[in-house]
């Protein structure tokens, strides 16, 4: 199921609305001596292809993004820890200032969760009446908000966060705003929490999800208020600069550093800062929540701003490569030619700005094809990479305007351009590894992008996606797994790796597919041919690098996914027969259905009573 939509002409904010919320907040900020933590969880298993470097080179933009707004906002006692770079982190001895802060923000993705609950575990350790307010936000809650909400299956450990966030920064500002007019003094932060809480304050702020608990702290229900309205010109949102200079340091100790990581260190951390342009995406695959998530809205930031944002980063921490957080980066054509126009036209000191820094981003073949024309301006704004959704060339599992020629076609125009193209597949169950007469095996189609001229290469298998339109009937029909040979299916292997949702009759073959694919794509043989490739094309030594990464990451691959093959090939298989919806009952504030409630629990309370 989809997550709603607010009302037609109700999805957005108030233009101006996140600016004076920052504004008025830094009023009141002055008077209250807030410290926070924000904490991005982070699963080290899920280290492998595709993503082995990104996920660790560039730091997340949803972590710094919330940072940037507290200290805009004028929170600046504010510190952004990354598991990815501080694994034994543990919120219990975290220190700001010398004390204990009063915020614990903890984010994360559906993968993440069991390092989210150990944190959070961790953070309940510190006795509750000095324990800060915690606050859960990022993808984990968007779509599947209850995860957050229990650490220890078995229901014996009551730990838990104070709140989830199911929206962007707005919904935590908004949130600070109301408890902060609100609080007594210096009480401590989670003491006003609870006061607004049982008043009813916060049934008003959409896009916030509180438990009602028992006296024990053992959560009974979950009120949900809503669906967040949206910000509607990304020019509003905060800069991201804040962020990157509010960073930890990276180490392998359990405390935070007296002063975040040094400015001059920035870039060697994070070489590649990621950027938000736009969100949204007029396509509508039922595997993918993101329209939906985006209330069908497309939104974007100017030109301009995209321009000053480079600029600055660059200035400050000398980071010259980017990644737009895209999901579809061309799927405006006049917005995203005047995104370029002025990326091309800009300098950094007397020096065009796309000699100094190179990006990339998501987009797909028929938007690309549709801009074909306006390719050598990209590469004159700076565009080095760009990552398609080609998902099957043939179009069995999704017709998105991609096709085997149409495919090939904006592949080769990419590279005459000097713009590297990064294939995204889906490899799914209707997919042979080899086929003859036709496309559709997955081998005739990797070697047909690797001849169009792909520099990297993606192929991840169909896995369910919490909040697409495919989700529950994907598992109301039997397909996901529960475990295999005795082993659970846990949360990071929800990672497109691993094979956790297939009817084919022999799935291990599906798992070794994705590795023969990789294995045909990177390999000693083609690594000189990449090298050799740089004479005859336009992409320089990306193709070489790729190889290089490539084989590294296969190997990451190959150990943390071999074992799983195994096991379908020899264990049993148990299934879902039901989606899975959380051990907690789901309600709004009037007592009517919430809107971020799945399953059984999305029915109004007297229903799923009867229901349970
Ligand atoms: C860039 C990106 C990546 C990069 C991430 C690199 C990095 N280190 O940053 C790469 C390419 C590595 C990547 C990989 C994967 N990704 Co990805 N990725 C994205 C993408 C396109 C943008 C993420 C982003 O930066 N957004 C911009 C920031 C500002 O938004 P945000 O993170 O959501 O944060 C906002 C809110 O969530 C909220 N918020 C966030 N944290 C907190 C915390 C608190 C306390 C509060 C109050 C609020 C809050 O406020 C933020 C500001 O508005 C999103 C889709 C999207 N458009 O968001 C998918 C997405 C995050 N990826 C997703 C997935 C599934 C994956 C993969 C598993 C691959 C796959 N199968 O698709 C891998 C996992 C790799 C790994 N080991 O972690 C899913 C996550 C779904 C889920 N339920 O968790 C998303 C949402 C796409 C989707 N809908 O399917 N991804
Ligand atoms: S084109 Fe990409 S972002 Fe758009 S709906 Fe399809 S999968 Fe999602």
């Amino acid at each position: 199921m989809e997550l709603p939509a607010r009302q037609n002409g109700d999805q957005l904010l108030k233009s101006g609305e996140l600016v004076d919320i920052r504004r008025r907040l830094s009023a009141i900020a002055a008077k209250h001596d807030v410290a926070t933590v924000i904490a991005c969880a982070f699963d080290h298993r899920t280290r492998m292809l595709p993503f082995i470097v990104a996920d660790v080179k560039m730091s997340p933009a949803g972590v710094r993004a919330i940072g940037s707004a507290l200290v805009e906002s004028g929170f600046e006692k504010t510190r952004v820890v990354l598991q990815q770079w501080n694994r034994n982190f543990r919120p219990s001895q975290m220190q700001i200032d010398g004390r204990l802060p009063d915020l614990f923000l903890a984010s994360s993705m559906s993968l993440h969760t069991a390092e989210f609950r150990k944190m959070v575990q961790d953070v309940c350790r510190i006795e509750p009446s000095r324990r800060p307010l915690v606050i859960a936000g990022g993808s984990l809650c968007i779509y599947e908000p209850w995860e957050a909400f229990y650490t220890d299956p078995s229901g014996k450990d009551p730990s838990c966060i104070d709140l989830a966030v199911t929206g962007e920064e707005y919904v935590l500002l908004n949130l600070l705003e109301v408890l902060l007019s609100g609080r007594a003094g210096n009480e401590p932060l989670r003491q006003t929490f609870l006061k607004a809480r049982d008043s009813g304050a916060l049934d008003a702020i959409p896009g916030l999800i509180y438990p009602r608990t028992d006296t024990a702290g053992r959560v009974q229900e979950l009120v949900d208020t809503g669906i967040q309205r949206l910000v509607g010109d990304l020019d509003e949102l905060p800069f991201p600069t804040a962020g990157y200079s509010i960073l930890e340091t990276p180490s392998k100790a359990a405390t935070l550093a007296p002063k975040p990581l040094p400015r001059r260190e920035v870039r060697k951390f994070t070489p590649i800062g990621s950027l938000i342009m736009t969100f949204g995406c007029r396509f509508a695959c039922e595997y993918c929540p993101i329209p939906a998530y985006n209330q069908r809205q497309l939104r974007y930031k100017s030109g301009e701003r995209v321009a000053e944002e480079m600029h600055r980063i660059f200035g400050h921490y000398g980071i010259r490569h980017f990644f737009g957080t895209d999901d579809n980066f061309f799927n405006n054509k006049q917005r995203a030619i005047q995104v370029l126009e002025t990326l091309a036209a800009k300098d950094h000191a007397g020096v065009p700005l796309h000699r100094r820094v190179r990006w990339g981003t998501e987009v797909t073949v028929h938007d690309t094809l549709q801009m074909r024309e306006y390719l050598p301006l990209a590469h004159k704004a700076g565009v080095r990479a760009l990552w398609l959704g080609v998902e099957d060339m043939t179009g069995a599992l999704v017709r998105k305007g991609q096709g085997e020629d149409k495919t090939a076609e904006a592949f080769e125009l990419l590279c005459e351009n000097g713009i590297a193209p990064m294939p995204m597949m889906m490899h799914h169950d209707r997919q042979p590894l080899l086929s003859r007469g036709n496309a559709s095996g997955l081998l005739n189609q990797v070697n047909r992008l690797r001849k169009a001229g792909a520099a990297g290469l993606q192929v991840l298998m169909l896995t369910p996606s919490a909040g697409s339109k495919s989700f529950e009937s994907t598992f109301e029909s039997g397909m996901v797994y529960k475990s295999v040979a005795g082993k659970e299916v846990q949360a990071h292997m929800y990672d497109g790796n691993h094979v956790i949702a297939c009817n084919a009759k022999h799935p291990w073959q599906k798992q070794f597919n994705i590795l023969a694919a990789y294995l045909f794509f990177y390999n000693l043989i083609w690594l000189p041919s990449a090298l050799w490739k740089k004479r005859k094309t336009r992409l320089g030594y990306k193709p070489f690098g790729m190889q290089l990464l490539g084989m590294y990451g296969l190997m990451h691959t190959i150990r943390r996914t071999f074992g799983w093959g195994l096991r379908l090939m020899f264990g049993r298989i148990k299934r879902w027969e039901e989606t899975p919806a959380g051990p907690f009952p789901m309600r709004s504030p009037q007592g009517g259905v919430a809107a971020h409630a799945r399953g059984k629990w999305a029915q109004p309370p007297c229903e799923q009573t009867k229901a349970s």
